[in-house]
């Protein structure tokens, strides 16, 4: 029963019996799978558990197109340029869907973007390590953009609408980079023994943080519980991480690649793969912003504001030009 209450992570999540009358009506309709809209009544607390999880995510898609970004110039082929450049033009596209979806809260999207330049704003860990070959462009479609769909299907069915709206087209286009990035990966798999090793050294450095970016371990989750009551969240970051590493492990040996885990091992009364140990030292250290690439994140983002300013100003002298030629008509 749902009332019962809840204590996974470190917060606790109050019964329907603790809730008063306008708010138990809220959880019922969550309950019932009814979808909360903008306008509708809402829990301060669900509001801007929103606000945060929806502006991390769109910080996460405009940051994440740094490191695929360093290698538009220097992709081996044509082709290989078009498509990442498409792919890399597709991150921008859903940071826009979901900074549009974070307005609809009752904050602006200079607002939130203004926390990620002041580095007040969390993006996911993932993006604060360094790109060093070509592989790593095929690795982080692989397994980063599998990741997060892994993470994004299920954000779909989300209570809030403009969240789980926008997530449906952000999903067909990641399973398209998840696709790319495995079809890079199986070229150099397939390659000159010098590929094949570049594709195993990308594996080997991807492989952890990218089942750190699900997000802490259950027990150190401390939203999770909550937010999965408010069905924002449908599944647990070590249920989704279990399903990551149980569909990619596959997809590693077709490509005849090793995961760098000696301790990976099929457990046929789980029916899932055990894993090793994930260094959240390092996962925290890189969150609280001292991974390998993030002063350099931030920095190309602030360069990049700075740079874009006679565009915004042009923008809105253009704007206020026309509205002052409507009001005169
Ligand atoms: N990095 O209590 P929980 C992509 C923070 S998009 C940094 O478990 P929650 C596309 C968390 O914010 C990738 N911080 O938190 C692409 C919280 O701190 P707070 C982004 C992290 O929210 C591909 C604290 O730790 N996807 O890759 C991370 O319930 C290729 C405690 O954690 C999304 O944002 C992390 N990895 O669960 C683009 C999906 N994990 O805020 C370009 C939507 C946790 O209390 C190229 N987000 N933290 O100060 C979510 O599903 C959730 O927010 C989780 C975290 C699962 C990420």
């Amino acid at each position: 029963m749902y009332a019962q209450l809840v204590e996974t992570g470190t917060r606790a999540v109050k019964s329907l019996d603790e809730m008063d009358p306008q708010e138990r009506a809220f959880q019922e309709r969550i309950n019932a799978g009814i979808k909360i809209e903008p306008k509708d009544w809402m829990p301060e607390a669900y509001r801007k558990t929103l606000v945060r999880q929806i502006s991390q995510h769109a910080h996460s898609e405009y940051v994440g197109m740094l490191p695929e970004g360093n290698w538009i110039s220097r992709a081996p082929s044509l082709k290989r340029k078009a498509i990442l450049m498409a792919k890399v033009q597709d991150e921008a596209g859903h940071a826009l869907y979901l900074y549009s979806a974070v307005e609809t809260l009752g904050v602006t999207r200079d607002g939130v973007y203004r926390d990620l330049l002041a580095g007040k704003a969390k993006y996911s860990s993932i993006f604060n390590y360094p790109t060093l070959t070509w592989a790593d462009i095929g690795a982080i479609g692989w397994l980063v953009d599998g990741s997060a769909i892994v993470n994004q299907i299920p954000i779909c069915r989300c209570s809030f609408g403009p969240y789980a709206r926008a997530m449906v087209r952000v999903c067909k286009e990641e399973s398209f980079h998840q696709r790319q990035g495995y079809d890079i990966m199986l070229a150099l798999a397939r390659g000159t023994p010098e590929q094949k090793r570049m594709a195993q050294d990308s594996l080997n450095r991807w492989w952890w943080p990218s089942l750190a970016m699900h997000g802490p371990a259950d027990e150190q989750s401390v939203n999770s519980a909550q937010s999965m009551a408010w069905k924002i969240k449908q599944h647990t970051n070590d249920e989704l991480r279990q399903k990551f590493i149980d569909q990619t492990v596959p997809q590693a040996e077709f490509l005849g690649l090793s995961i760098p885990d000696p301790l990976l091992k099929w457990n046929e009364v789980r029916g899932h793969y055990d894993f090793g140990p994930i260094d959240w030292e390092d996962f925290f250290r890189v969150v609280k912003g001292q991974g390998p690439c993030n002063r350099e994140r931030l920095a190309a983002r602030n360069r990049a504001w700075e740079e874009g300013a006679w565009f915004r100003d042009a923008l809105i002298a253009h704007v206020d030009k026309h509205r002052a030629q409507d009001k005169a008509a």
